[in-house]
């Protein structure tokens, strides 16, 4: 399997929180992708301050860091060829209002009215974000 690829996703406090879980792997599973790490997690301010670098000046950072830091996270890196491209197809669109159904976001998420995008889960976006998370999380 040399062009496989690792993503990281994670089931954010959400979908822990609303039992989905097990429909997050199961999705990843029924595609045939390999489980490669597996971990119930708590974000701190830190790990959180590395993975979204990229927002941390966005007016939205404070409500996400709050969010993400509502409960436990559960981290986990999927294997297979192609796996980025495909388990954020699987994700859908950020905002749950828009994702299309039949995606992850698009099954469980709403807008549940108070002006936070709450979307159950989070997927690497390219190999080079996903080597980065995948260092941040699993050491
Ligand atoms: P992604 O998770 O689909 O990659 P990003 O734009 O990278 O979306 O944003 C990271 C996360 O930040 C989102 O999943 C969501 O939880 C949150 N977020 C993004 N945009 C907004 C916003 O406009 N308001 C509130 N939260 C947001
Ligand atoms: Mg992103």
């Amino acid at each position: 399997m040399s062009n496989s690829e690792q993503v990281l996703v994670l089931v954010k406090p959400d979908g822990v929180e609303r039992g989905l879980v097990g429909q997050v792997l199961a999705r990843a599973e029924a595609r045939g992708y390999r489980i490669a790490r597996l971990e119930l997690r708590r974000a701190t301010p830190e790990l959180l301050a590395e993975h979204y670098a990229e927002h941390a000046a966005k007016p939205f950072y404070p409500a996400l860091v709050e969010y993400m830091m509502s409960g436990p996270i559960v981290a986990l890196v999927l294997e297979g060829a192609q796996v980025i491209t495909a388990f954020r197809t699987m994700a859908g669109a950020t905002d749950p209002v828009k994702a299309a159904p039949g995606t992850i976001r698009g099954d469980f998420g709403r807008d549940w009215g108070t002006g936070e995008i709450l979307n159950i889960v989070h997927a690497s976006d390219s190999p080079a974000s996903a080597a980065r998370e995948i260092a941040i999380w699993f050491p």
